[in-house]
C-alpha cells in the first residue's frame, strides 16, 4: 500500500527552534525508512517566494505558497515538515483547511519558545539587529505573532532536549497512525 504522508508544521518565534526540531525530526523519520522533505523558510523565500518581504500580506502569501507545496507532498505520500514561522492565525487556519480538503493529514505543532529565551539564543542576530535599529517588523517584537489557540502539539523548547521534542511529535504521528 502507498505510504500515507502529512504536514508537520512548527510554527514558533525566530530562533525559537523550529528549524533545530525540524531537522531532527527528519533524522529520525528517515532512519525509520519514511520519505522526508524540510520546507525551511529561509531557503523557500530565495526562491519560491523570492521578492517577498514581512509584511502582513507578503507573510500571508508566502505562507500560502508553503502550504501548499507541503500539501502537494504530502498528499503524495511524503512527510513534509514545515518550519515557518506563520505568524497570522487566519492563514495558518487556510492551509489547515486546504489540506482537510484533500483528506490530507495536518499537524500543527507549535515551538513555543518564551521571546526572551528566543532573544537570548538569537541565533541569526535579529533580536540584536532590532535592538540597534537596524530592522523593524521582527516578529514577537514589533510585529504579531499569534499563538495558535488550538494547536496538535505544543512545544515547551526550554524545558526540553531537541531529541525529546521529536520524541513529542513522534508521540503524535504514531497515535495518528502516520508512522
Ligand atoms: C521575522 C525575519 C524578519 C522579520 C528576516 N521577522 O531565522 P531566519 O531569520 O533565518 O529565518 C527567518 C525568516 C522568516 O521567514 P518565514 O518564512 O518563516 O516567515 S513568515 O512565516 O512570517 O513569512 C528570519 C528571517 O526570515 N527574517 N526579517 N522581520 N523573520
Amino acid at each position: 500500500t502507498r505510504p500515507q504522508g502529512a504536514t508537520i508544521w512548527l510554527t514558533g518565534l525566530p530562533s525559537s527552534g523550529k528549524t533545530t526540531v525540524a531537522r531532527a525530526l527528519a533524522g529520525r523519520l528517515r532512519s525509520e525508512g519514511h520519505r522526508v522533505e524540510v520546507l525551511d523558510g529561509d531557503e523557500i523565500r530565495r526562491f519560491l517566494s523570492a521578492g517577498l518581504g514581512f509584511s502582513r500580506e507578503d507573510r500571508n502569501t508566502n505562507v500560502q505558497r508553503i502550504g501548499l507545496v507541503a500539501e502537494i507532498l504530502a498528499r503524495n505520500g511524503i512527510l513534509a515538515v514545515v518550519p515557518v514561522i506563520a505568524p497570522y492565525a487566519d492563514s495558518r487556519e487556510a492551509v489547515r483547511k486546504r489540506h482537510a480538503t484533500s483528506d490530507t493529514p495536518y499537524l500543527e505543532v507549535h515551538v513555543a519558545t518564551p521571546v526572551e529565551v528566543c532573544r537570548e539564543r538569537d541565533v541569526k542576530g535579529l533580536y540584536a539587529r532590532q535592538a540597534a535599529g537596524q530592522l523593524k517588523g521582527l516578529t514577537g517584537v514589533d510585529d504579531p505573532y499569534e499563538p495558535p489557540v488550538d494547536p496538535d502539539l505544543v512545544l515547551e523548547t526550554r524545558h526540553r532536549t531537541p531529541v525529546e521534542s521529536v520524541a513529542s511529535v513522534h508521540a503524535v504521528l504514531a497515535a495518528r497512525g502516520l508512522v
